[in-house]
């Protein structure tokens, strides 16, 4: 067993090594620049299929989460899903996320598997994942009056799951080493671009439009106040079983062994799991194994004058 395990490894290796010679950069990798839409960085193919993002037709029943990359996107999708579903494990588990609520703006680099394509055929109420910040989000969305769940998350464990995130994604690009990986998070030179922006100007949206701003810190310190609130927001009236099994399904436990919520579905050549793993650690305060104190005061530093202009409750530990 062990030795069928090592084998499969091994080819599953060699084979991506083989993919990405044929497919990718001259330097053998399929890593991608970014490029940018209105001063954002954006991953190339995103930027060159951007008219189909922009121009998107949103319908007024459709549910928007939006997130700055990895802080929380997939847990609060699987916790609207299973809303929407009333905890019916085999309904949550018809399609891995990515087609169970579509990511918008991100496609094959042909152009032809894309979220857009996937969303194109899908019925409203259709639920659907963003990373835009809040200035490229389609117009649609706000003139049919959308509602938009909003999950912001610290931005010192932000970066750490971001950084171990480009390890693994070879679309991404190379992440560098970790100093300077911080020191692009800083400069909002990351794909797309400036947490600070991003979480603030969702806020200072959030009571001109119907968007729920919510943290992955109160969702990890409780998930049954949190869940009960976003239920609430999607006008789904639910017992208290229905909101434990809900909080059961989507624990980090449940979802890290879920074929349909684990990415797995990935490829290999995508996602290279010897680096790292997309279900990581999932906790609060893992910054503290990365951050040395020198990275840490500077980086306090800079926050306190980034966001003075806009003091969101954003908790760094719990
Ligand atoms: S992405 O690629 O931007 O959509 O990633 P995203 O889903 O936003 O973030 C991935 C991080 O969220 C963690 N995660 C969870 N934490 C707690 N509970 C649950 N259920 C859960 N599901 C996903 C995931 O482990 C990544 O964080 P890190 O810190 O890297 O573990």
């Amino acid at each position: 067993m062990k030795r069928l395990k090592y084998k499969y490894h091994v080819t599953a290796r060699l084979q991506s090594k083989v993919l990405k010679l044929i497919k990718g950069n001259m330097d053998g990798t399929t890593r991608e620049a970014m490029s940018q839409v209105q001063g954002i960085p954006l991953p190339e193919r995103v930027v060159k299929y951007w008219a189909r993002v922009e121009h998107f037709q949103a319908s007024k029943e459709d549910l928007l989460i939006a997130t700055y990359p990895k802080a929380g996107t997939t847990w609060t999708q699987e916790v609207v899903d299973t809303i929407l579903n009333e905890g019916n494990v085999e309904k949550c588990r018809r399609a891995p996320t990515q087609v169970r609520m579509p990511f918008l703006e991100m496609t094959s680099a042909d152009g032809l598997n894309a979220g857009i394509t996937k969303l194109e055929v899908m019925d409203p109420p259709r639920v659907i994942k963003t990373h835009l910040p809040i200035q490229l989000v389609p117009c649609s969305f706000w003139e049919a009056g959308c509602k938009v769940i909003y999950m912001a998350r610290n931005p010192k464990d932000t970066v750490v799951s971001y950084y171990h995130f480009d390890r693994m994604n070879l679309n991404q690009p190379e992440p560098g080493t970790w100093q300077q990986y911080l020191e692009k998070f800083m400069t909002g030179q990351l794909g797309w671009g400036s947490w600070y922006d991003h979480v603030k100007g969702y806020w200072r949206e959030r009571q001109n439009k119907k968007i729920l701003y919510t943290f992955f810190e109160d969702m990890k310190e409780d998930p049954v106040r949190e869940v009960t609130h976003i239920a609430q927001f999607l006008g789904k009236q639910l017992s208290k079983s229905a909101i434990d099994r809900i909080v059961q399904m989507t624990a980090f436990s449940a979802m890290r062994e879920n074929p349909m919520a684990n990415y797995s579905t990935i490829p290999d050549t995508i996602f290279d799991r010897t680096a790292s793993e997309f279900m990581r650690k999932g906790e609060v305060g893992d910054w503290k194994n990365h951050f040395n104190a020198e990275e840490d005061a500077t980086f306090e530093e800079h926050y306190c004058k980034l966001m003075a202009d806009c003091p969101i409750p954003i908790r760094f530990t719990i």
